[in-house]
């Protein structure tokens, strides 16, 4: 007779943790569902798919090696009823239960259905992260602005990592300074640990091609982990011969190499095969054994530590609404080439093959890049989620949509940026090896072959002089603005409105 059904959602899958650190062996079931809901509320990259759905089968058979009962339903199976609820009733029913124990679900549509169930669920914190949920409440309390720098902080002093008694190691809390060299083309530079098929990858490559091969995305190669003990090879690799040098080159962008120094574990970490804490302790103790330096040690954790737990908390605190959010009025459909890659703009065209190829781009890709096109021209931000949500392996909405809707888009109308991510081609050329190549000109900044981005940085800024002039961080851009003749800002402000048209008119620029 069992007593209770513990399910174990696909970005649940850490032994140890949560409802199965809580569940009885003996006595309750374990249920984990492929289910068409979970993989289509957003059409997901085939990568994606292929990730989640091979790491589940792998996680139930590891649960099962250990002496669980697993339910375990496969996307194809004939009474898949197509939802994790009508599973849960599914079982409940068969098994003769009605009680339910679940980790809270990363994402609040999840969240909000376990609550509608006529079941007796009880939801436990998902106690995988650093930072437990009343202890940001608890931060966040009676703050006027949540800013990451102080969040990060606290957070280092409440689990000493990379602290010298009360003070931070090395003498500063951040190194970001240090940290925006670009990087030169370098054929010794390692490439990131590539894993083999194996027989329930293969079956799982074979089932996503048929069912969602119309999903934006090349299904294969496919080379990502899909057990914890590839997730901690591609850690080790990442530490040995990444780490040392991620936070010098930590905002580098480079044609031909997508993935630099970073660490490609993001879809781990999201989805339960490694933990924060276990990634943190590996940087810690390679910065303690003098393999790694202060700059590039404390980059990193700032990542894990500070920016992950704090979109964590942010998205949290801030409900279901806060994906709804469109403080700037931007009400563009998001341009063709996003999916087709097909536009002269050299940098963009590089980051959204790259997505299409990897389901991965790296951080300064997604901000400075296609983020800052969307901000820059004004898509609307729900589109700009939905997009983002959708291409990447490691997207899960408590994560992505702090990152869109609030960093990239300020659509929040500042909870989680002080100012706008906003920048002109000269960040980007700075950064990167994009424009050498490009149709357009970085140089130039009116005439046929001006860089898009030189002028929609400023029609940004002139649409949103009310919003921004009296913010201090960007009142220097504005005085540089308001110094420019009058005749050039004309010319600015009329090419990039003849932009922004040929851009409504054909999608393509
Ligand atoms: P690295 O650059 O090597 O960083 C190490 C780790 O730090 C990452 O694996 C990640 O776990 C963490 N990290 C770094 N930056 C952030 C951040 N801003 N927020 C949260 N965690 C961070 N990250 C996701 O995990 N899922 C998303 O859906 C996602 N969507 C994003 C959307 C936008 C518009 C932007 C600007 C960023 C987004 N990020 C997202 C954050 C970041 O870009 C990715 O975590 C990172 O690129 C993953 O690659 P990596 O593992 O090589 O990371
Ligand atoms: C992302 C995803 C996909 C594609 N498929 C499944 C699935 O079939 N079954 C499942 O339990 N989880 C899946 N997931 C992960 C969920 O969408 C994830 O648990 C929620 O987004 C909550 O963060
Ligand atoms: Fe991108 Fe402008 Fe450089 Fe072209 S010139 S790659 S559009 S920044």
């Amino acid at each position: 007779m069992v007593s209770r059904l513990v399910l174990v959602l696909g970005d649940q899958l850490t032994r140890g943790a949560g409802a199965l650190a809580r569940a009885d062996k003996g006595r309750d079931l374990v249920v984990m569902a492929e289910v068409m809901d979970e993989a289509t509320y957003v059409r997901h990259h085939p990568k994606k798919i292929i990730l989640v759905l091979s790491a589940m089968r792998k996680f139930a058979a590891a649960l099962e090696g250990d002496g669980w009962r697993v339910a375990y339903t496969k996307l194809d199976a004939e009474a898949n009823t197509g939802s994790l609820s009508g599973e849960l009733l599914r079982r409940a029913e068969a098994e003769a239960t009605d009680r339910v124990l679940v980790t809270q679900p990363g994402e609040w549509r999840l969240r909000q259905a376990l609550d509608d169930l006529p079941l007796k669920v009880e939801v436990v914190p998902d106690d995988r992260f650093l930072c437990p949920p009343e202890v940001f409440a608890d931060w966040a309390k009676g703050r006027k602005a949540m800013r990451m720098e102080h969040f990060y902080r606290m957070m280092r002093r409440r689990t000493g990592y990379l602290m010298a008694g009360d003070d931070p190691a090395g003498g500063k809390w951040n190194f970001d300074h240090d940290n925006r060299k670009p990087a030169r083309d370098d054929l010794l530079r390692a490439v990131p640990l590539k894993h083999d098929h194996c027989e329930v990858t293969r079956e799982v490559v074979a089932l996503v091609k048929e069912r969602f091969g119309d999903h934006f995305g090349a299904p294969e190669p496919f080379w990502f982990a899909t057990d914890r003990k590839g997730a901690r090879a591609c850690l080790q690799d990442f530490v040995r011969n990444h780490l040392p040098d991620f936070g010098t080159y930590q905002d580098a962008m480079l044609a031909g190499d997508p993935f630099l120094h970073h660490a490609l574990i993001a879809p781990y970490l999201n989805l339960g095969l490694l933990t924060p804490a276990e990634v943190c302790d590996a940087a810690q103790a390679a910065h303690d054994a003098g393999d790694v330096p202060i700059n590039s040690a404390e980059g990193f954790i700032r990542q894990i530590l500070g920016w992950r737990e704090y979109v964590r908390g942010i998205y949290d605190l801030h409900g279901p609404g806060y994906v709804d959010q469109n403080a700037l009025g931007h009400k563009r459909a998001l341009p063709g080439f996003y999916w087709d890659g097909e536009t002269d703009m050299a940098c963009v065209k590089a980051v959204v093959d790259e997505t299409r190829e990897h389901a991965y781009a790296h951080h300064i890709q997604r901000l400075m890049i296609t983020g800052n096109f969307a901000l820059l021209a004004g898509v609307d931000p729900a589109q700009v989620h939905d997009w983002y949500l959708s291409v990447y392996a490691d997207a899960y909405e408590w994560v992505e949509a702090p990152n869109t809707i609030g960093m990239s888009q300020f659509a929040d109308g500042g909870v989680l940026a002080s100012k706008p991510y906003a920048s002109s081609g000269a960040y980007i050329d700075r950064m990167s090896d994009y424009c050498g190549t490009c149709a357009y000109s970085v140089k130039d900044k009116t005439g046929d072959r001006a860089c898009p981005f030189n002028l929609l940085y400023w029609h940004f800024l002139e649409r949103h002089r009310d919003r921004f002039e009296r913010n201090p961080r960007m009142a220097q851009m504005y005085r540089t603005w308001d110094r420019m003749d009058t005749e050039r800002r004309k010319t600015v402000l009329c090419e990039a409105d003849n932009f922004l048209r040929r851009l409504a008119a054909s999608g393509r620029v």
